[in-house]
């Protein structure tokens, strides 16, 4: 599929308009996106804004991802991303900046983030943990556990303990919160929400950490978030990995193509 980047040609998903704000003309932003934890982390902001939203499914298995249609959008050939059709189609990549970016100019009410200054360095710091730990170390256990096509248990261990040691941190942050930051839910909790919830996907156990399991399922119950978890394709993977441990694998084929084009191009 070529990627069109105008939203009246490709919207397969679209919310209804359920809580508009006063003093801004009506949003039109389009969502670039796949069932992945940091692809759910922004379908989910955005219902949780309630604000009108299109959704264009980028099909990594054929590396929708990497045509340079795409690649003007996020240069770094990867979802999420949006273009915000509402301020002149500007465009938005990587997940953590798409966060500060809706919040700053969708949630001027500070529902989900907080004007107050020191609340705000805790959120950034819990963004900031998520994006430069608990993903990256995350995603790698996932490719030692599932994908590696040799078995490295060193590669194994290493990512999944570095995961587990993120969790505890996170496990002893929610000892007397309920919410990472400010006593309420925020940006700094769906950032880590998605990936916390894909901990069998990496082969790690959640039962070892019960405030973040407890907190998981609190978030979980929210009807945006539910809502959020079937962006683009109606089906929430995790769900069918709770009903079948064995499920088959979306995504091996791309993880490993991608992985054989990189080598081709960045390898010796
Ligand atoms: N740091 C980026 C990570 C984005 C990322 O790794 N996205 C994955 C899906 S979860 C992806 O698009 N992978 C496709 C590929 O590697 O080709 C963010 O937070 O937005």
């Amino acid at each position: 599929m070529t990627i069109q980047l105008n939203p009246s040609t490709n919207n397969i998903h679209e919310t209804r308009f359920t809580a508009p704000q006063s003093t801004m003309s009506t949003p039109n932003i389009e969502l670039l996106t796949s069932a992945t934890p940091n692809g759910q982390k922004i379908s989910i902001f955005l219902e949780e804004l309630g604000i009108p939203y299109t959704t264009t499914a980028i099909d990594l298995s054929a590396d929708e991802q990497k045509s340079p249609s795409f690649r003007k959008v996020n240069p770094n050939g990867r979802i999420p991303a949006i273009i915000d059709h509402t301020r002149g189609s500007f465009s938005v990549f990587e997940s953590g900046a798409i966060f500060l970016y809706l919040a700053e100019h969708y949630d001027k009410e500070f529902r989900f983030h907080f004007a107050d200054a020191n609340e705000k360095s805790e959120m950034l710091q819990w963004l900031f943990f998520q994006n430069a730990g608990v993903g990256p170390m995350q995603g790698q256990a996932n490719h030692f556990f599932r994908y590696a096509p040799t078995k490295i248990q060193y590669g194994i261990e290493r990512y999944q303990n570095e995961t587990k040691r993120l969790y505890a941190i996170l496990d002893a942050r929610l000892q007397e919160r309920e919410y990472l930051v400010g006593g309420r839910y925020s940006i700094a909790d769906m950032s880590s929400f998605t990936w916390v919830r894909w901990a069998p996907w990496a082969g790690v156990d959640l039962d070892t950490f019960p405030r973040l399991k407890a907190w998981c399922e609190r978030i979980e119950k929210r009807q945006a978030v539910k809502r959020g978890l079937l962006v683009p394709g109606g089906e929430d993977q995790i769900e069918r990995l709770r009903r079948d441990p064995n499920v088959e694998d979306p995504f091996q084929k791309w993880v490993m193509q991608g992985q054989k084009e990189v080598a081709e191009k960045h390898g010796r």
